[in-house]
């Protein structure tokens, strides 16, 4: 059967998590920062390390069957690929920063200014939709010191922490798009039994790092409470513990409401929480 090949960033903000993801997907392979392929030597996979921004119309051409990149870039370059997973990780916003000191208060305002990005696609999609005339200005790196050297009016780039934009001198105005990682591909690769396969792999890992296994000791008479506070369990295990009247809970919980429900479980009398992380849940 054909070797199918993804491409992933080769350094860079995406570069650990896709190499983890893809090896906690049981594959094995070495992760050289040198080499440009890689062969994953207990599936049918190859391993491209690309630049980010080459990943999309690799994947659109065809000469990598999958890709992992950020969605920011998808919709950039406008490549005609399909979105098979969302990833969860490299998760940013897209924004419109302005000086400290702006005569810019409402979205009407940018009308008439000038604003520097490197992603100039996504800006005018987002300008013409809330019907706003602006001058994109293209620039492909160190976007944020644009108003500061007095180039722009604003800028338009990826913000996470909003560090950058602080330390020069800037403020996020307004969201123009969120994006996280992505695993994309050409529409026929959905019917590629490897790839269903890998898409199994991926999704079970991506589950399971969105739950905690937890196991909790509770008297019997507790035990009604205590499942009413586990309303996404069909059927948690309960097992006898030594100590007579008392029972031993096992069952899953999802990472985001964890801390919240913890305390729920201890007021209506849980002990000995214990949390493990889950490596794979299939389905
Ligand atoms: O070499 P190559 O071309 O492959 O990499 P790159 O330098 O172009 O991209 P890289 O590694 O910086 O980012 C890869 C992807 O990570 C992006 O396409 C986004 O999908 C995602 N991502 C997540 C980010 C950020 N967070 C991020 N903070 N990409 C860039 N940044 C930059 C941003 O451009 C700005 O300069 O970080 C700065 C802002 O960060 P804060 O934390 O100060 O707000
Ligand atoms: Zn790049």
């Amino acid at each position: 059967m054909k070797k199918l090949k993804i491409a992933i960033q080769k350094s860079g903000r995406l570069n650990d998590k896709s190499v983890g993801l893809l090896k906690n997907c049981g594959l094995k392979f070495e992760n050289y920062k040198s080499t440009l392929i890689t062969q994953v030597s207990n599936f049918n996979l190859e391993i491209l390390y690309l630049r980010d921004d080459d990943i999309p119309g690799y994947v659109e051409q065809g000469i990598a069957d999958l890709g992992i990149v950020g969605e920011n870039l998808v919709e950039e370059t406008q490549a005609k690929v399909s979105y098979l997973e969302r990833l969860g990780f490299g998760k940013c916003k897209l924004k419109i920063g302005i000086k400290k000191e702006s005569n810019i208060y409402r979205l009407q305002d940018l009308n008439g200014k000038s604003i520097a990005t490197s992603y100039p696609n996504i800006l005018k999609k987002f300008l013409k939709e809330h019907n706003l005339q602006a001058d994109i200005k293209l620039i492909s790196g160190s976007v944020e010191i644009s108003p500061g050297l007095g180039l722009t009016d604003a800028i338009c780039d990826i913000v996470s922490t909003g560090g950058t934009l602080r330390s020069n001198g800037l403020k996020p105005f307004v969201d123009v798009a969120s994006s996280e990682a992505l695993l994309i591909g050409r529409e026929e690769i959905k019917e590629n039994q490897t790839f269903q396969e890998l898409l199994l792999r991926i999704q079970s890992v991506l589950r399971a790092s969105e739950t905690k296994y937890v196991v909790l000791n509770a008297e019997k008479e507790n035990l009604d409470q205590i499942l009413n506070l586990l309303p996404g369990v069909k059927s948690p295990t309960i097992v006898p513990l030594a100590e007579e009247g008392w029972v031993a809970i096992h069952t899953v919980i999802s990472e985001d409401d964890f801390w919240v429900k913890i305390n729920q479980l201890r007021n209506a009398g849980a002990q000995g929480i214990v949390v493990m992380p889950i490596e794979k849940i299939i389905m």
